[in-house]
């Protein structure tokens, strides 16, 4: 089986956990077998693959200044497609094509009808979801762009319940096309503390570590944990509230640290490299995620992978991944005294900070490891594309790769790409009137 994955995020190029995902995702199916080509922005033009892991092309972007941001993803759809055409005729015809969110949506779905192969999305969020609605004529455009996506994918793929309710609610997608598979985390990465910086160069001897990570935007709920750590300085207790990532409500969020007088208890780290990061996560006594709307939040899986202490809202994927006092606790989102309470509970009983600790260890060896995850995902594409190959759709298609079953059996498309000669000849033969050779309309020799 081989897939061809569009991400506009990837190693070392993150935004959020969408890059993770992909990057775990894409080297579990790889190491089990699955042909993965993973097409995605860097900062030069390359292909490398590693060891058993999938085969990474990264493209630049065209270096034209886009006027605003949706002209920037049009631009970079073009460019991502331009390199799987590329990758198609360098290494051969793929299997399924998977795209991750909007971003890739037209390089997916160019993909899709240009070569006739089916396609599996992953949607990690949505524009409705994240704006509490849709405001403005932005967000209904890519609101719109997501309707488009789904209704172009074969099979839809869902992180959690609560995104499915969600994707069938807010676009009306048949249940039987959304499968959920769940976020992943590699807990050997958190298994032992990292050489670098020590603790305390973030945070002094005698405070307690309160940590969060990820983007600083408003549904992340950065603000309710502010306003949280006001509350717990103001009962006396002695903690620095460490917030790693970067993002547009970084300003915000600084200048609402200072006005409160808690700016001395705050550290904002900036972007941390993922070996800080998993310091932070073991020296911390309460992870915290107080996010207002989260689709599944893979920090709570990477906080329980350390062994942090977790707090997180009562919403979305948390809810799911969460049982209340077992693996974590839960509050309710935007609640900033109920946050305060439970992150004071947890840096006050050490008996339930432990239990906590270990449940949480314990979900993610029995629930998300990344290869039950990518064997699951591996079944979809192979249910993927025995309905396609059934469908009338599928009997039309261009070519194979030549896997197993159709071993040796190239067909048209890749056989008229390397004989351009014959090409041109039977086009011309064609007359101006029929078929141009390399239409999908012409029946295949078989
Ligand atoms: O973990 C990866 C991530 C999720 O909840 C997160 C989100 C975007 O908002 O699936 O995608």
């Amino acid at each position: 089986m081989k897939v061809l994955t569009f991400s506009w995020e990837y190693p070392p190029n993150h935004v959020g956990g969408l890059g993770r995902h992909v990057y775990h995702l894409s080297s579990a199916l790889a190491e089990a077998g699955t042909d993965v080509h993973v097409v995605t922005p860097g900062v030069r033009e390359q292909s490398s693959r590693e060891g058993h892991g999938p085969r990474v092309h990264h493209i630049v972007a065209y270096d034209v200044s886009a006027p605003d941001f949706i002209s920037w993803v049009l631009q970079l759809n073009v460019a991502l497609f331009e390199r799987a055409v590329r990758a198609v005729i360098e290494d051969g015809p793929v299997d399924v094509v998977h795209a991750h969110d909007w971003l890739v949506a037209f390089a997916a779905r160019a993909f899709k009808h240009a070569f006739k192969v089916p396609l599996v999305a992953t949607i990690h969020a949505t524009e409705a979801g994240r704006n509490a609605g849709i405001h403005n004529r932005q967000q209904a455009y890519i609101s719109d762009v997501e309707w488009w996506l789904l209704y172009e994918a074969w099979k839809v793929i869902c992180c959690s319940e609560h995104m499915k309710n969600e994707v069938r609610g807010v676009f009306n997608v048949p249940k039987d096309k959304i499968m959920v598979l769940p976020n992943g985390v590699d807990p050997d990465e958190f298994s032992s503390l990292q050489r670098g910086a020590g603790r305390n160069a973030f945070a002094g001897q005698d405070q307690r570590m309160v940590f969060f990570i990820g983007r600083l935007v408003r549904e992340k709920g950065v603000h309710v944990l502010l306003e949280a750590a006001k509350m717990l300085i103001g009962q006396g207790y002695s903690i620095k509230l460490v917030i790693a990532g970067t993002g547009p409500y970084e300003e915000e969020l600084k200048f609402m640290a200072a006005s409160m007088g808690i700016w001395s208890h705050v550290y904002f780290t900036g972007r941390v490299s993922d070996k800080v990061r998993n310091n932070l996560y073991r020296w911390a006594d309460a992870a915290v995620c107080p996010s207002l709307y989260e689709p599944f939040g893979i920090v709570a899986l990477e906080a329980m992978a350390a062994g942090s202490g977790l707090v997180a809202s009562d919403t979305g994927g948390l809810s799911e991944v969460i049982t209340d006092g077992t693996n974590g606790l839960k509050v309710r989102p935007g609640d900033a005294g109920a946050l305060a309470a439970a992150i004071s509970r947890l840096i006050t009983d050490k008996t339930l900070r432990e239990r906590i600790r270990r449940g949480g260890q314990e979900t993610v060896r029995q629930r998300y490891l990344w290869s039950g995850i990518a064997r699951a995902t591996a079944e979809l594409y192979e249910d993927v594309h025995r309905e396609y190959e059934a469908s009338p759709w599928g009997k039309s298609r261009l070519y194979t790769s030549g896997g197993d079953r159709d071993a040796g059996r190239y067909h048209g498309w890749r056989r008229r790409f390397e004989t351009p000669a014959a090409d041109l000849q039977s086009a011309k033969a064609d007359g101006p009137g029929g078929q141009p050779a390399g239409d999908g309309a012409r029946t295949e020799p078989d």
